[in-house]
């Protein structure tokens, strides 16, 4: 078939024919791997499609955890302890690293990171919504350790098994620092619900009020409205659905909340004997496409934030890169 291909190709330019039989003989032995839920390495062929929702999703996610440590970088100077605050610092550290991960693992596709943070920092890339509600008391940092990085862990697991081994590689030890992320704020939030004043205990159930809906906004909109969850699931990206995890989610933290002793903001909230799931009400999708589209309560400051970071580290960077060249210029040339 590879030989009758070429030769009834007739005048076409011979390697322009060869490339595309070689092409779809790649593109089967990719799909047949990824069948038998096999790996793709950075040094794989791929088809474009799968290279560049890569890139897409790889990137969205490195900007979410650099984003993500502006709302509780807020708070590190005012932990409420010495010991607070050394957790806060190893937190928000930690992001910082998730997201250097995540851009090495996008530039093992071919795009570089000074394209990624340029695409960011024209307000052209995605982050994660949640990201662009401000944090207004010290119990909001409780509560997205349990919420957001419940959610985050929720959505990062199946992503451990993604088909792309570079990024699910990544995800494992990303998912074990969320695992300890969750857990120091459930202890906090715990210690102020059973330990704190009356006015402690209201703020803890005020941030909670707050939070919630935007945390079941993060796992994207609703499966038929999902236009990149078909593909992806196709591809082994995806593992599981938005609609999917959202409902895990729910149902994981119900169950945690009534050991904190907060009520979640949802009068629908119901458990569902049939489905043996837990009910719950209407998101507000007017308000994440608002936000998703740059209209929310921070976007503005927060990219504000990551353009004025990166321009007052130039230095650094020219910097590391004269000492670079020097190291270089130091080496003894090969005889
Ligand atoms: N925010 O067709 P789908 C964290 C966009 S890290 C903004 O369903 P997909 C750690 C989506 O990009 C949190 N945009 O898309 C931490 C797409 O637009 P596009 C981030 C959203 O890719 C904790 C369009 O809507 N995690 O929290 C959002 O199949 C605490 C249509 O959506 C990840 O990035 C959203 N919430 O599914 C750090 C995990 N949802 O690109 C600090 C990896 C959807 O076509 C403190 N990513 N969109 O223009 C994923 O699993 C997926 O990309 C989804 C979206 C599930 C986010």
């Amino acid at each position: 078939m590879y030989t009758q291909a070429m030769d009834t190709q007739g005048k076409e330019p011979e390697d322009k024919t060869l490339r595309s039989v070689e092409e779809r003989a790649l593109l089967q032995r990719f799909d047949a791997n990824i069948d038998d839920g096999g790996f793709i390495e950075a040094k794989d062929w791929m088809p474009e499609n799968y290279r560049r929702t890569l890139v897409r999703q790889i990137s969205q996610h490195a900007h979410s955890e650099i984003v993500g440590m502006l709302p509780e970088g807020n708070w590190i100077s005012r932990a409420p302890t010495l010991k607070r605050k050394a957790i806060l610092l190893a937190k928000v550290q930690d992001e910082g690293g998730h997201g250097l991960y995540l851009y090495a693992a996008a530039e093992t596709l071919g795009t570089s990171r000074d394209e990624l943070l340029a695409a960011l920092h024209s307000g052209k890339a995605k982050y994660s919504s949640i990201f662009n509600y401000p944090t207004l008391t010290w119990a909001d940092v409780g509560t997205i350790g349990w919420l957001v990085d419940g959610a985050a862990i929720m959505n990062q697991v199946p992503i451990c098994r993604c088909s792309y081994a570079p990024y699910a590689r990544a995800m494992i030890r990303i998912c074990r620092e969320e695992s300890f992320h969750q857990r120091q704020g459930f202890d906090s939030l715990l210690v102020m619900m059973q330990n704190g004043t009356e006015a402690q205990k209201a703020m803890v159930q005020d941030a909670v009020n707050r939070w919630w809906w935007p945390c079941l906004m993060m796992f994207g909109p609703p499966d038929d409205q999902s236009p990149n969850t078909a593909q992806g699931m196709r591809w082994g990206i995806k593992r599981v659905s938005n609609d999917e995890l959202r409902q895990k989610f729910v149902d994981a933290t119900v169950e945690q909340a009534k050991v904190l002793g907060v009520t979640l903001p949802d009068p629908d909230l119901k458990w569902n004997e049939e489905r043996g799931h837990w009910d719950f009400g209407t998101i507000d999708w007017d308000e994440f496409w608002n936000v998703v589209n740059g209209n929310g309560p921070c976007n503005r400051e927060r990219l504000a934030a990551r353009v004025k970071a990166w321009e007052e580290g130039a230095w650094v960077r020219e910097a590391a890169l004269a000492h670079a060249d020097k190291q270089a210029q130091r080496q003894p040339k090969a005889a």
